[in-house]
């Protein structure tokens, strides 16, 4: 029997495009798909996630694939296997601070490595109403702390006559245990449409800093009043701190006005579980905060401390970061403190199918996206327009109703419509209406800000049609 030829992992991957073939690995076997992509019952573009590397991650997502008749069809394209000694990536030195960083899902496009920075690709951000962990966006500001849920503790510090809290994950599980769909967004999300008008600094997210998940712990207002807080008159704010510090030990840290924390009817989680499991490490680990309707610089992960205070945190993401100005600002000119900070995020919407520069079939589309709204207001309307806004069709919103001011959660929704015969191009666009009929504007430029955040601007879709 001749033995298989063998592929290190950089030959695996350099074959990934319909140009250079496309290969993909499962366990230490190669196999030569090239042929297979454009019959993958699935689509092409879901199998392309996966060229150039192991389909380990795509499987565990698509359970579909475990059954036989699958792995014959894979069988068929086998072309060999991988180096005996062509190990997985090696361990990273130990004084790199993001050594221990958890192993993510090869799907993620990835905006930074370190730190962690990564949106799923539009065809799979609304695949489901809700996120799968592996795949919901992650934004990581340091490196991810590795807490030992033994000795975990909260403080949470207690006001004048009152007590402070030293709370262990039992004691947490202790609180009445509620459970909420929340979905949530990066105030960077959609950026890179606004450095295509004028560079700004920051992450280039695309449309997927954005992701939906049901969150389950205590109430922080449950944990406020037992350690003695009361709704007062008086302005002030609950400061929150991660785990996770920088160098020099200044941790990660935001606030949320004590009135939104006390209120149980915001629904401000200490959240412990994700999807029904334990928070994944790159999601907060064991603990994190999630403001519904508030902008994710808000939902502090790795929570090790909650205190009340008469000013916003003094963090820099809460005074020098995170907020928006008008287009006519920029760096020199900037005056942090003349601006509030994000809180409640304006009405978005986005088109996830097709995707830009995409060619489509003629005789019918199928353009499908999100929608969303902060502070918990409900999106009543999403119009899509074929032809660059010149006229609109109203899309089909999909999935689980929404309760009107409480309207924590996206609606994905989808438009089929037929297209003119002879017709070559498509100018696909999208706006959303929220409750209160706020909507999108219709271009980036009169909202471009030099921090590229907010941007909710219509979403535009250029596509060619088959003649
Ligand atoms: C469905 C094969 C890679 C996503 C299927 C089915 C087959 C198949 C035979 C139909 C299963 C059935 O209904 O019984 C393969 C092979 C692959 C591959 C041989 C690798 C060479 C992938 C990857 C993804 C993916 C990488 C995702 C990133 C899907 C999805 C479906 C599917 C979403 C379900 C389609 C539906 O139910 O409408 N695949 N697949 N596949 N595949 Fe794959
Ligand atoms: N909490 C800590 N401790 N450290 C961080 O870097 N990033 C914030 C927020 N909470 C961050 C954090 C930002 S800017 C966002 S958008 C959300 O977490 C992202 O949450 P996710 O990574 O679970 O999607
Ligand atoms: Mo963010």
């Amino acid at each position: 029997q001749e033995s298989p030829r063998r592929y290190t992992r950089e030959e695996v991957k350099s074959h990934s495009s319909p140009e250079t073939g496309v290969w993909v690995t499962l366990g230490c076997e190669v196999f030569d798909i090239t042929e297979f992509v454009d019959i993958h019952p699935g689509g092409a573009s879901k199998l392309m996630l996966a060229a150039g590397g192991p389909l380990e991650p795509f499987w565990a997502l698509y359970a579909v694939h475990n059954q036989p008749h699958v792995r014959e069809i894979l069988a068929q394209y086998k072309i060999g296997e991988l180096s005996p000694d062509d190990k997985a990536p090696s361990i990273l030195k130990t004084s790199d601070p993001y050594a221990d960083d958890p192993i993510r899902h090869s799907a993620l496009k990835v905006n930074t490595q370190r730190p962690f920075n990564a949106e799923p690709p539009p065809e799979l951000l609304t695949e489901n109403y809700i996120t799968p962990n592996p795949i919901f966006f992650t934004r990581n500001h340091l490196p991810v702390p590795n807490v030992d849920p033994d000795t975990y503790r909260l403080n949470v510090v207690g006001p004048p006559g009152g007590q402070s809290l030293c709370l262990s994950l039992d004691d947490l599980y202790q609180f009445p245990k509620h459970e909420i769909t929340v979905t949530l967004q990066c105030a960077g999300n959609r950026r890179s449409e606004m450095t295509q008008f004028k560079e700004v600094r920051g992450l280039e997210w695309s449309l997927g800093a954005i992701s939906t998940a049901r969150w389950a712990g205590a109430r922080l207002c449950d944990v406020l009043a037992q350690a003695g807080y009361q709704l007062c008159e008086t302005e002030a704010h609950v400061c929150f701190e991660g785990l996770d510090s920088d160098p020099t030990g200044t941790a990660y840290g935001a606030s949320i006005p004590l009135a939104r924390a006390m209120d149980p009817e915001a629904e401000v989680l200490l959240a412990y579980e994700m999807n029904g499991q334990p928070l994944p490490r790159d999601h907060g680990f064991p603990v994190r905060v999630v403001v519904p309707g508030v902008v994710g610089a808000r939902h502090v992960k790795w929570l090790g401390k909650v205190s009340v205070e008469p000013e916003e945190s003094f963090s820099h993401w809460q005074r020098r970061d995170y907020k928006g100005f008008s287009p006519s600002v920029d760096w020199d000119t900037v005056d942090f403190d003349s601006a509030p900070s994000i809180q409640e995020l304006p009405i978005q919407s986005a088109i996830t199918q097709p995707k830009e520069g995409e060619t489509i079939g003629s005789g019918e589309v199928t353009v499908k996206g999100y929608a969303w709204s902060g502070g918990g207001r409900a999106v009543v309307r999403v119009d899509v327009s074929l032809d660059g806004g010149l006229t609109w069709q109203v899309a089909e919103l999909e999935g689980e109703e929404q309760r009107a001011r409480k309207a924590w959660a996206w609606r994905l929704w989808h438009l089929q419509a037929p297209l003119p015969a002879g017709i070559k191009e498509l100018n696909i666009v999208c706006k959303a209406v929220d409750e209160s009929y706020n909507v999108q504007p219709d271009t980036v430029a009169p909202i471009w800000n030099l921090r590229g955040v907010l941007n909710n601007a219509w979403h535009r879709v250029h596509v060619h049609v088959t003649p």
